[in-house]
């Protein structure tokens, strides 16, 4: 009897320590990218609005951006402002590189996220959520706050 109790401590015990080790690799994936100073450019009239963000790298592997979704609007896509001389263009951009222990910003003037087909009434002041997905297998569901045309950042 006492044999039967030790072997079922045992397991427990090891099964216990590949739950650790499981949920430390996980932990240790979803902080290789954060997210800073995620906001929403609002225009009126039904007119797409643009997502910016800081994403930041904390691992020592350059990591991509590859796709973003969003519940709230219909279709989320990452686009970079071109300038030509006088006038200005969007083009899309399949991915977007983090680079390791760095930085990027989609911000006013460079990369934008072109939000359309906003799935309800959103307004300056309310939250939307973008799901913004990486080459590491990270994906990372995040608040963006929706504020006025007026705001620059
Ligand atoms: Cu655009």
């Amino acid at each position: 009897m006492s044999i039967k109790i030790k072997t079922f401590a045992s397991l427990s015990c090891a099964l216990a320590l590949s739950f650790g080790v499981v949920s430390a690799a996980q932990a240790a994936g979803a902080d290789a990218i954060s997210v800073k100073d995620a906001w929403v450019r609002w225009l009126p009239n039904n007119l797409p609005a643009a997502g910016y963000a800081t994403l930041v790298n904390a691992s020592d592997k350059p990591i991509d951006l590859v796709d973003i979704s969003s519940k709230d609007y219909g279709d989320a896509m990452l686009h970079q402002t071109v300038s030509n001389g006088s006038s200005q263009k969007m083009v899309m951009v399949d991915k977007l590189t983090v680079p390791a222990h760095g930085q990027v910003s989609i911000a006013p003037g460079g990369y934008h996220v072109m939000l359309e087909d906003a799935k309800h009434k959103i307004a300056p002041g309310d939250t939307v959520r973008l799901t913004l997905k990486f080459s590491d297998g990270e994906t990372i569901d995040t608040p963006f706050a929706v504020k006025s045309p007026a705001q620059t950042k």
